[in-house]
């Protein structure tokens, strides 16, 4: 090779080399361990429980199912599982799903008297070809694979619903205070694996047989095991209508962070829902590497986040600062 040709390759070589480490400068730096997101402050004791699981031998999907059955067992929370807020009629109806690293995913709506619907969303993914059951279909389902029926109304929510009931007279329901406390939850393994859950009474005060975005795959939870995963919170049918943890997952596929991506889909339901203002939405989403982000319409969206050995709350950023 002639010196001057030699020159051209070296000087070629080393702006490659230089481009390249330029790049993997620009690359997230892989978080280490596993790392486990959920909404909301009950997150901080979903996320001990789902930790644990995973300390001790349990899969990431035990994990996000065993971390959000902890508040579907708590009486004391009016939005998931027992103890969840009726609907108009006095009936209190669950929503769930529950979706693994290899793309699998068992949904339930509309489920009555079962204190778990997450964990019977995984049975219809493991133990049915099919993905979603509802209703009666997903009780009866749920009786044979050995869930107890339960009464899920206690007293303090009847009590409650009550009051409300006689107050929706004079009143319309207050969105982002009523529908809090949904619990999504995302997370990643120390191997890069991701699974994430969702489970959920709904929407205080809904009509009777009305489904939200929570156990809707691509709407109230999405993953993507290449990628990464996303949950959503708040006011189901802006989320449905905008397929939002789905576009967020997207998102991160062509590069955004999780915040920027959570950012960009919560500025396009605000966007395209007329009557933004008066509705909540906030999303959470984790990548591969085990960056996090977290979103929101409205002021007092909080999320929890295990990493690195700890496990804290935090409040989100929101569109809306007062
Ligand atoms: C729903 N997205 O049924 C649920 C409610 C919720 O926090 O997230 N509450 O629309």
């Amino acid at each position: 090779m002639n010196s001057r040709r030699r020159f051209l390759t070296l000087s070629a070589l080393g702006s490659l080399t230089s481009l390249g480490s330029l790049k993997a400068l620009a690359q997230p730096k892989p978080v280490k361990g596993p790392v486990i997101l959920s909404t909301w402050n009950p997150g901080i004791r979903a996320n001990a429980r789902a930790y644990e699981v995973l300390q001790n031998g349990g899969s990431v999907l035990d994990c996000v199912e065993k971390g959000v059955n902890v508040i579907e067992n708590d009486p004391n929370n009016r939005t998931v599982g027992i103890g969840g807020f009726p609907d108009v009629e006095g009936n209190v109806t669950l929503d769930a799903c529950i979706m693994d690293q290899h793309q699998h995913c068992g949904s339930v709506a509309f489920l009555q008297h079962i204190k778990n619907p997450v964990s019977v969303a995984r049975k219809v993914m493991e133990n049915t070809k099919h993905v979603m059951l509802v209703g009666e279909g997903a009780l009866n389902f749920a009786l044979e694979q050995g869930f107890k029926k339960e009464m899920l109304l206690t007293e303090k929510t009847l009590a409650a619903w009550k009051k409300r009931k006689a107050e929706l007279d004079t009143k319309l329901p207050e969105i982002n205070v009523e529908n809090h406390d949904t619990i999504g939850m995302v997370a990643r393994d120390t191997d890069g694996n991701l699974s994430g859950s969702c489970t959920t009474s709904g929407a205080g005060m809904k009509l009777h047989g009305r489904v939200g975005d929570s156990p809707i795959i691509g709407a109230g939870l999405y993953v993507d095991n290449d990628v990464g995963a996303a949950a959503a919170t708040g006011w189901g049918e802006a989320v449905i209508e905008n397929a939002g943890s789905a576009m967020v997952v997207e998102l991160m596929r062509h590069g955004r962070s999780p915040q920027e991506a959570c950012e960009e889909i919560v500025n396009r339901i605000a966007n395209k829902f007329e009557d933004w203002k008066s509705i909540q939405v906030g999303f959470i989403a984790l990548n591969k590497a085990g960056q996090t982000g977290a979103f929101a319409i409205q002021k007092g969206f909080t999320y929890a986040l295990h990493k690195n050995g700890e496990n804290v709350g935090h409040p989100s950023d929101s569109l809306l600062k007062t």
